[in-house]
């Protein structure tokens, strides 16, 4: 089977949560590097990568072999999951698929608003995201992570249990980049669970590799990072998936 390509670029929070995916399980991709929002060659707005993704988003998979492409990291990652039975991450049991399932569509316009009302704001100055946007964002993902609290991980180690799933995933690259270890951006002592969750997934497999490009990038609570900084932390997040991908 040829190497999957995935569009996208470190910085993204899905495609982070793709790319831990494949590095937790030792498998080989080459991540083609797309812009997410622009209409040049190489953007995820471009008419080629619509073609392939119409959502114009990233991440997008392709499977050279085939021609199959799939946009959605949700989608890509249940794909991902069934065709190479990663059954650790995605249970091979229709109820277990589908608790997880009903927590990735939970996911967006909650949990995921973490990158709008937070990190965006900071990090993409260039998008202008109106204030009163950004607060709505916070709201709602203040409101998720209190569901996350108090029920998915009230009794739980992991979102759906005692192991990692791909709702932690999914869940972590979004929540965990607001850690005090990485962009510092939330205040988390309302949360002693999802406190405590967020420890035991920065020792999961790949977590550390898929990262660097946020330990680069650093607090950015008191001033948003500079341009160079970003560029920077995506070349060194790149060297370490090269070296990564080198080493399976
Ligand atoms: N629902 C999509 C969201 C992907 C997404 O928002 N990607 C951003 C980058 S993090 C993007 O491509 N933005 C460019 C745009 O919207 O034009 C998924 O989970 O894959």
């Amino acid at each position: 089977m040829s190497t999957p390509k995935l569009y996208g670029v470190p910085f993204s929070q899905p495609v982070r949560a793709v790319m831990w995916l494949f590095i937790m399980h030792k498998t080989p991709f080459e991540l083609v590097l797309t812009n997410p929002g622009s209409k040049g060659e190489n953007g995820s707005r471009h008419p080629d990568y619509l073609a392939k993704c119409p959502g114009g988003t990233i991440p997008c998979l392709e499977e050279p072999a085939t021609g199959f492409t799939l946009g959605e990291a949700h989608a890509i990652m249940t794909y991902l999951a069934r065709t190479h039975g990663w059954t650790d991450v995605y249970p091979d049991n229709e109820q277990d698929r589908a608790k997880i399932d009903g927590y990735l569509h939970y996911h967006h316009r909650n949990v995921r608003e973490a990158s709008l009302g937070l990190v965006a704001p900071k990090v993409r100055k260039d998008l202008d995201i109106p204030e009163s946007f950004q607060e709505s964002a916070r709201r709602n993902l203040t409101n998720a992570l209190r569901t996350i609290e108090s029920s998915y991980l009230a009794d739980n180690t992991f979102l759906m249990g005692g192991s990692v799933t791909l709702a932690d995933i999914a869940a972590y690259v979004e929540i965990g980049q607001l850690r005090p270890e990485f962009t510092n951006v939330f205040d988390f002592s309302e949360f002693p669970n999802v406190q405590r969750w967020l420890g035991d997934m920065a020792k999961v497999s790949g977590h550390d590799e898929v990262h660097v490009v946020m330990s680069e990038m650093g607090d950015i609570s008191q001033k948003a990072p500079e341009m160079d900084t970003i560029r920077d932390a995506n070349i060194t997040a790149l060297k370490t998936l090269k070296a990564t991908l080198a080493s399976f």
